[in-house]
């Protein structure tokens, strides 16, 4: 079962141009631990909006700050812990099992998801209290 020690700041290779015209960063297999099959993004979220506000039940993810800053609130039904994205070139991977909420977005933020699964609504958990239920059989 996750917890909030499976979650990790994992650095992202940076390729600074040798002239000036800034960076490149990529992202491939041996970087994530585990095999992509979705990739999504969030933007234009205000700056008192939230995201998140829920857990899955088997969907691994990999966050990226592409643009600007946000936090995201990891709470594995025991502890919870904040951690602030503001770097391409760092990304956060939360595994299944972890409750999270998204907030503090600055102007322009864009989050780039990289997800173990296709979209599935039944992977989620909605209901904070459902989760702190499964979390504690
Ligand atoms: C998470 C944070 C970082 C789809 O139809 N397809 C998709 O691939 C996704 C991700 C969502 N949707 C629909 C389902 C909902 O009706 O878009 C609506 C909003 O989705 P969700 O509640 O998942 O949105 P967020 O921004 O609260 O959360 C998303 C991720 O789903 C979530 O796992 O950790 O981004």
């Amino acid at each position: 079962m996750s917890n909030i020690k499976n979650l990790k700041i994992i650095s992202i290779p940076k390729i600074s141009d040798p002239e000036g015209r800034g960076n490149l960063s990529f992202v491939e297999k041996n970087i994530i631990p585990f095999k992509i099959k979705r990739v999504y993004y969030l933007y234009d979220v205000p700056s008192d909006g939230s995201r998140g506000g829920h857990a899955h039940k088997k969907l691994n993810q990999f966050l990226i700050a592409l643009s600007g800053s946000f936090d995201v609130i990891v709470d594995d039904g025991s502890s919870k812990k904040t951690f602030t994205l503001n770097k391409p070139n760092k990304g956060l991977f939360i595994p299944n099992g972890i409750w999270r909420e998204m907030e503090n977005f600055s102007a322009g933020a864009i989050c780039l998801v990289l997800a173990s699964d296709y979209f599935d609504e039944s992977d989620y958990f909605r209901d904070y209290k459902r989760f702190i239920q499964f979390k504690h059989i």
